[in-house]
């Protein structure tokens, strides 16, 4: 029994590496391959990004794995929304109730290394430069290669985890054996990264606990801090603008100096802390953005996708990490309850995926709020109800935020209910302008005919 607990993961990111612990320390014999060189040795050489929003849906499993205090040493707390209007005043929009509930900001190399230290410490065997290339599943080989010289690994293998990310090597393998009835949806809006550094006195340039949001319409900035006193801002934008300059896109921006007159136009409080803008916009290509879903997960015993490579999403709500996170917390538990890898699979799939469509659907609609309603009255409305309701009905009307980043409820549990609350706070507020104005009876009697307890999960 105890020989056959040996698994092969494919991806030493963020999913790979906690899973790996997760294994390692369940007594599991847990090999894992990277293509990339150990970030430890060569500096992290991964994704453009710099900081991700960690929420407590991926606090818990980083708990479960021990690793959370690691991770904390380094995280800026984030309260809730800097919202910076193009005319007005900068105003913050609470996340939660109070700053224990609040998200925060992880620089990724430093979380990847982090967790890699420990997956390592708890006897996981990490093999880096090792790309996996194909898979013979007939014979249970893996080749993998050394990009740096050509080499290839024929590596036996019981089962292959992919957890190699959203252009999963793993799931074009299975995709050869098996129709995993693969889609991928994409969105018509990338983005691109710039910099703010540090102040001359080697500070925060902006308030730190904070993520900045820039809503324009149609398009965004967003901002979110660095241990490091720095802070990444991204540009949400289409990818095809309009024939006027009313509707940019990133065909339409072509030289870094139209790229400073858009900025002077529509985020000119950004551009003194952006002081290398052309530099950052020659340099940092824009990306694209896409959600991917798939049937199948699994291939019987043998091979199973997680994280970015099974469900790929919008980043607009900041749940992938914190998904995939849980993720590698519920499959290590389906691992120790199923004897068979078949039925461990097969489990997780079920559990996992219809959570999975809930937070990718959730991610695709935080867009159009970020970038367009976060700053409209109605909406405001609709949130100031939203935390009077959370206070009369405590445990039943829980705001959509709060289910997604403060609780571990199943996503799918809270999209239906935000759905079921969305209309109760537009019913509620249609046609008025301040909460004096709200029809209580009408709202409770609205709440309790359509609301049940929550419970969290435990
Ligand atoms: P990854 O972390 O991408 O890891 C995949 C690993 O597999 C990599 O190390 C890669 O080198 C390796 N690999 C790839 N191909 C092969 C191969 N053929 N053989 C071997 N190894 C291979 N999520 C949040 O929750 N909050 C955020 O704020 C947030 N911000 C983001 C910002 C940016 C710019 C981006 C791009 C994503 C952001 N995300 C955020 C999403 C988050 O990064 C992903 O959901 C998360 O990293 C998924 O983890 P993963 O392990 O599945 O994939
Ligand atoms: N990912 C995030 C949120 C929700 C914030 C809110 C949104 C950048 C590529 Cl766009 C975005 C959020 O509702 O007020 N929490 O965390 C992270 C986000 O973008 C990340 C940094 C990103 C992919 C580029």
């Amino acid at each position: 029994m105890a020989a056959e607990r040996r698994i092969t993961l494919v991806g030493a990111g963020l999913a790979g590496a906690l899973l790996a612990r997760l294994l390692a320390l369940r007594g599991w014999q847990v090999e894992v391959y990277e293509k990339r060189g150990d970030p430890r040795i060569a500096g992290y050489q991964g994704g453009r990004s710099i900081n991700l929003a960690l929420a407590e849906r991926g606090r818990h499993p980083l708990r479960l794995a021990d690793a959370d205090e690691a991770v904390m040493a380094q995280a800026v707390m984030m309260r809730g929304r800097m919202v910076h209007p193009l005319h007005g005043e900068v105003n913050l929009q609470r996340y939660g109730r109070d700053d224990s509930e609040v998200i925060w900001s992880v620089h990724r190399g430093e979380l990847n290394i982090t967790l890699l230290d420990l997956a390592e410490q708890a006897g996981a065997r990490l093999h880096f430069d090792r790309r996996l290339d194909h898979v013979d599943f007939e014979r249970r080989i893996a080749r993998f290669v050394d990009d740096r010289d050509r080499r290839s690994f024929d590596v036996p293998f019981r089962a292959l985890i992919g957890s190699d990310g959203a252009g999963s090597a793993l799931r074009g393998a299975i995709g050869k054996v098996l129709d995993l009835g693969e889609r991928v949806d994409f969105l018509d809006h990338g983005y691109k990264e710039l910099e703010i550094p540090p102040a001359p006195d080697g500070g925060f340039r902006m308030e730190p606990n904070a993520l900045h949001i820039w809503p324009r319409g149609n398009y965004m900035c967003i901002a979110l801090p660095n241990d490091e006193k720095t802070f990444t801002v991204t540009l949400f934008m289409p990818n095809l603008g309009g024939a006027t300059v009313q509707n940019p896109g990133f065909d339409t921006i072509r030289t870094p100096q139209q790229a400073r007159a858009f900025f002077e136009r529509d985020f000119p409080d950004t551009l003194p802390l952006i002081p290398e803008l052309e530099r950052d916009w020659a340099r940092n290509p824009a990306s694209t953005l896409a959600t991917l879903h798939l049937e199948r997960w699994h291939l019987d015993r043998r091979a199973l996708v997680i994280g970015d490579a099974a469900h790929a999403m919008v980043p607009f709500h900041g749940q992938g990490m914190n998904c995939a996170f849980e993720d590698c917390a519920a499959l290590a538990a389906h691992l120790d309850a199923h004897a068979d890898l078949a039925d461990a699979f097969a489990a997780f799939e079920a559990e996992r995926k219809p959570n999975a469509r809930a937070i990718q659907q959730m991610a695709l609609e935080n867009y159009l709020e970020m970038r367009d309603r976060v700053d409209d009255a109605d909406y405001r409305l609709q949130r100031e109800l939203e935390l009077h309701l959370q206070q009369r009905h405590p445990g039943v009307f829980v705001p959509h935020y709060a289910m997604v980043s403060f609780m571990r409820v199943p996503y799918s549990v809270a999209l239906a209910r935000s759905e079921i609350q969305h209309g109760i706070l537009v019913r509620a507020t249609r046609g008025k302008e301040s909460l004096d104005q709200v029809d209580w009876t009408a709202v409770d009697a609205d709440v309790a005919a359509h609301l049940t307890p929550l419970a969290d999960v435990p």
